[in-house]
């Protein structure tokens, strides 16, 4: 009589082999925008996804870096994230109704957020008049242990994000409607 488990050991056998050829983890899986196009010039909701920690370490902060040419950048706050933000230097001061200072970094710090769970972290900005440029957007990962992922590398023109093992979070900038 056949054993009927030996089937079963071939297939999970073929499926480790499948695993183990598998590339490494893609790009979706890093920190990366919800929403990766929106028109030049306009207000954009931006949601920076987090679904992984440093190499198994779990994030304790998650700080933006604004680029040139983005402004009116507000963070959401988060519940067990402590926020802090740092001031353009040489942005005029803020003038008239709503209008807050010009910021060129976002931290959210706190959580722990456990490497096998995911988060989201928000920033309303005005993007830059630019339309057809892919803008990148850096952000910094810390985690515990002292370890840390800067996803900050901005990729040459002609090559693709993929090719970077930490590109930085990208949208891209569309004619206006
Ligand atoms: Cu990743």
């Amino acid at each position: 009589m056949p054993n009927p488990n030996r089937g079963a050991a071939a297939r999970l056998a073929l499926l480790g082999a499948l695993a183990a050829a598998a590339p490494a983890a893609p790009a979706a899986a890093h920190v990366t925008l919800e929403v990766q196009q929106a028109a030049a010039g306009s207000l954009y909701k931006g949601v920076f996804r987090v679904p992984h920690g440093c190499d198994g370490a779990a994030t304790i902060r998650i700080t933006v870096q604004v680029p040139p040419g983005v402004t009116q950048a507000l963070p959401m706050p988060k519940p067990g994230w402590r926020l802090t933000t740092t001031r353009r230097e040489d942005a005029a001061a803020p003038a008239g109704h709503g209008t807050a200072p010009e910021l060129a970094a976002i931290a959210w710090e706190g959580g722990p957020l456990d490497h096998a769970h995911y988060d989201e972290f928000v920033l309303r900005m005005r993007l830059p008049d630019r339309p057809g440029e892919l803008l990148h957007i850096p952000v910094v990962q810390e985690c515990e242990g002292g370890r840390s992922t800067a996803w900050t590398q901005i990729p040459d023109p002609d090559r693709r994000p993929s090719d970077y093992p930490t590109p930085a979070a990208a949208l891209r900038l569309l004619p206006r409607p």
